[in-house]
């Protein structure tokens, strides 16, 4: 069975990119198997550019299939931050609880009617053996919470609403979740081209 790397570090990333792959016929496995790999700067100036560069990067260093992710949470009233900074918004140290209370603290005093905001997922998928490089980008629309809740998924999720559902991202069962995320509709729409990558 062939390998496929996932260039993340993050754990509630990998677990969920690993479930919406399971039914694929290949061996998924994390960056931390490969303890040579070095830390990758997130140089680039959009979810796509950093994606690619993070595949890029992991797979000269390994020589196998990777697939990375590069995603962020979009919050209008704040111009489009965090974006590509979500991981790093605010101070370094911050735990995600501290960054998602900064960011309400943020849009507290807006109306929850323009709280929009919207999830973005980009899947990058590089195959080194054939110089191949493919991309797609996936998003879910919500609405910034007045307050936290829910202790499923990670980052964000407490403080991301979803109106059709009455519940935040974080109060999600895992499978739902991993059914209707940015990221699930990112997978979905690169399955078919990594299936043929496989073949
Ligand atoms: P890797 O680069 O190692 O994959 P990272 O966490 O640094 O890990 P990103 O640079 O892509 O990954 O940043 C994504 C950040 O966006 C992540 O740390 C969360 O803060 C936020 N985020 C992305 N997807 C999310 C989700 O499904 N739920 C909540 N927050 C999410």
């Amino acid at each position: 069975m062939r390998k496929l790397v996932l260039a993340s570090r993050n754990k509630g990333k990998i677990e969920e990119i690993r479930e919406m792959l399971a039914d694929l016929p290949v061996e998924v496995v994390g960056v931390d198997a490969y303890p040579e790999v070095p830390e990758i700067e997130e140089t680039g100036e959009s979810f796509v550019e950093n994606a690619v560069l993070k595949a890029k990067a992991v797979a000269e260093a390994t020589g196998e299939m990777v697939l990375a992710d590069d995603s962020g949470l979009v919050v209008d009233v704040l111009g489009g931050e965090p974006g590509i900074y979500s991981a790093r918004y605010g101070k370094p140290g911050w735990t995600d609880r501290d960054r998602y209370e900064y960011l309400l603290s943020k849009v507290s005093h807006y109306p929850f009617s323009e709280r929009t905001a919207r999830f973005i997922s980009v899947i990058a998928v590089v195959d080194p053996a054939c110089n191949r490089i493919e991309t797609a980008e996936g998003r879910i629309a919500g609405i910034i919470a007045d307050k936290p809740a829910g202790t499923n998924g990670f980052g964000y999720d407490p403080i991301f609403f979803l109106p059709e559902y009455g519940k935040t991202m974080a109060e999600l069962p895992e499978a739902e979740k991993n059914r209707i995320s940015h990221r699930a509709n990112a997978i979905q729409a690169i399955k078919p081209v990594l299936k043929a990558m496989l073949e």
